[in-house]
């Protein structure tokens, strides 16, 4: 890959409220936090990224489309659309990118619904229980499978 991978960061439904409600679960840090150590992060590791939010199914799985021809990667927190979303999943399967799924809390310790995820069966790796460092992770992760993996 001659150019700087890119790599399209969705995050799904109400995720623009973090920091500013139910900060025992999700934390204080803001979205636009998270963005900017992203924008860093994904500087330093030689990425570009899109980082986009939206509470709609529908703008969501078109952004996923859009990807397909113009991003090499997709690091997604669907939010409650995880558990849900057959439609977000055939999105993706039908992109063909390689694929992160991260959430911020430990779905695996809530309750029985959020330990369903449809995402997981398309992406190469899941991140959960991090907080906002499961960005920075999954980040390092695009990187290792798009530029490492490429030179090996
Ligand atoms: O832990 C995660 O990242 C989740 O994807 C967050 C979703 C939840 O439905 C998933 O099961 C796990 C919820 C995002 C809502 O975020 C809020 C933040 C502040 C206040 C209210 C909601």
């Amino acid at each position: 890959m001659a150019s700087a991978p890119k790599i399209l960061i969705l995050n799904g439904p109400n995720l623009n409220l973090l920091g500013l409600r139910e900060p025992h679960i999700y934390g204080h840090t803001t979205l636009s936090d998270i963005e900017a150590s992203c924008r860093q992060h994904a500087e330093a590791l030689g990425l570009v990224v899109d980082f986009q939010q939206s509470n709609s199914e529908s703008t969501l799985i078109g952004w996923i489309h859009e990807a397909r021809t113009s991003q090499d990667g997709i690091i997604i927190n669907p939010a409650a659309y995880t558990h849900t979303s057959v439609a977000i999943m055939d999105a993706l399967k039908g992109v063909a990118l390689p694929t992160v799924e991260i959430h911020l809390s430990n779905t695996h310790q809530r309750e029985d619904f959020r330990k369903v995820s449809y995402v997981s069966q398309v992406a190469f790796g899941v991140i959960c229980g991090f907080g906002a460092q499961g960005y920075i992770m999954a980040l390092d992760a695009m990187a290792k499978k798009l530029i490492n993996e490429q030179e090996a």
